[in-house]
């Protein structure tokens, strides 16, 4: 069994984490994101981490990437007739894990263990740790102002121009322990193909992460969540290019620029490769596109025989 160390967000994350899950020489931990998390109803809803936990147990609705299968709307009428705003779809099933995970943060639970006895209920072999217990939350600036994540992602469907970027929380935050131990115990260490400004970042800058991963002796490789410049889901590529980033491949090489050391690109950028390389970083050149469940399981072998050969190679 190989110790893979996984930090992901989003969709792109929630598909790498279903492919390294589906490889049963791994042992897969994923530390996830907190910041697209927010209030609703007066429940806690974690987007990002239900994402994950919707597609490791198979509940996810496929067509969209989150959300719950078979899902049914009628406590979001129920507010609707009572004036409450719904813009954000919460559907019955979806509700029942908010009421659920509210309680217990309400009972003082930790949001980690909390997280850990939902994904043990739904089944979930890997671990899902969180980098914070902490409140962290990502805000966007765009030209009416600053607006929460979700605002600017379900609301505004991510149509403004972003400006700039804030993630309330976090230079005060406090990683969990098993996130440092995750990282120090890893043999290898992965950056999902996730948004590197919204989804990988505030979980990259949770004090504390970042020196961790420098002092792990596992190898650090990322995906790119881009691939001919264009972003498989989400808002990425313009995000990017709107905060004075290069839209590709290596734009996103050029944020993880002394962290990772080995990044994986897809076949269409062959052209970038030598620029990434001179960025200190081995490019490696596979179709990273990953469609459906072969795909994943395809993508994460090649990625962890990589890293294999990496450490054989490092050992010799
Ligand atoms: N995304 C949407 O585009 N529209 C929604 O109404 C919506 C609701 C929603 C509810 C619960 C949940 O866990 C996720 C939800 N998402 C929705 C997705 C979510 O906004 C994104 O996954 C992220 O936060 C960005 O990665």
């Amino acid at each position: 069994m190989t110790r893979v160390t996984l930090l992901a967000g989003g969709v792109g994350g929630a598909k790498m984490a279903e492919g390294l899950a589906a490889l049963e020489d791994v042992e897969l931990t994923i530390i996830g994101n907190v910041a697209d998390d927010d209030e609703f109803h007066g429940l806690w809803i974690s987007p990002d981490i239900d994402t994950m936990l919707y597609t490791l147990s198979g509940r996810i609705n496929r067509d969209q990437g989150w959300g719950v299968a078979d899902e049914g709307r009628r406590a979001l009428d129920t507010l609707e007739e009572l004036g409450a705003p719904v813009w954000m779809f919460l559907g019955d099933r979806d509700f029942g894990l908010h009421i659920y995970r509210s309680q217990r943060r309400h009972a003082g639970d930790r949001p980690s263990v909390i997280t850990a006895d939902i994904a043990e209920r739904f089944g979930i072999k890997a671990r899902l740790l969180l980098p914070t217990d902490d409140k962290v939350q990502t805000r966007v600036r765009t030209a009416a102002g600053w607006l929460s994540f979700q605002e600017y992602f379900v609301r505004e469907r991510c149509a403004p121009e972003v400006l700039d970027l804030a993630y309330t929380g976090l230079a005060d935050a406090q990683l969990t322990a098993e996130a440092r131990a995750a990282i120090t115990e890893a043999e290898i260490l992965v950056i999902a193909p996730s948004n590197p400004l919204v989804s990988i970042a505030p979980i990259l800058e949770t004090p504390g992460l970042r020196a961790a991963i420098a002092e792990a002796r596992a190898p650090v490789l990322g995906v790119s969540p881009l691939i001919a410049g264009q972003v498989v889901k989400g808002p990425a590529d313009r995000m990017m290019a709107s905060l004075g980033h290069r839209a590709d491949a290596l734009g996103v090489a050029d944020l993880y620029q002394g962290l990772v050391q080995h990044f994986l690109i897809d076949n269409q950028d062959a052209a970038l490769a030598s620029e990434i390389s001179a960025l200190g970083m081995t490019p490696h050149l596979a179709d990273i596109f990953m469609r459906d469940a072969e795909d994943k399981a395809r993508l994460a072998r090649h990625l962890v025989d990589i890293a294999r050969e990496i450490i054989r190679e490092h050992a010799a």
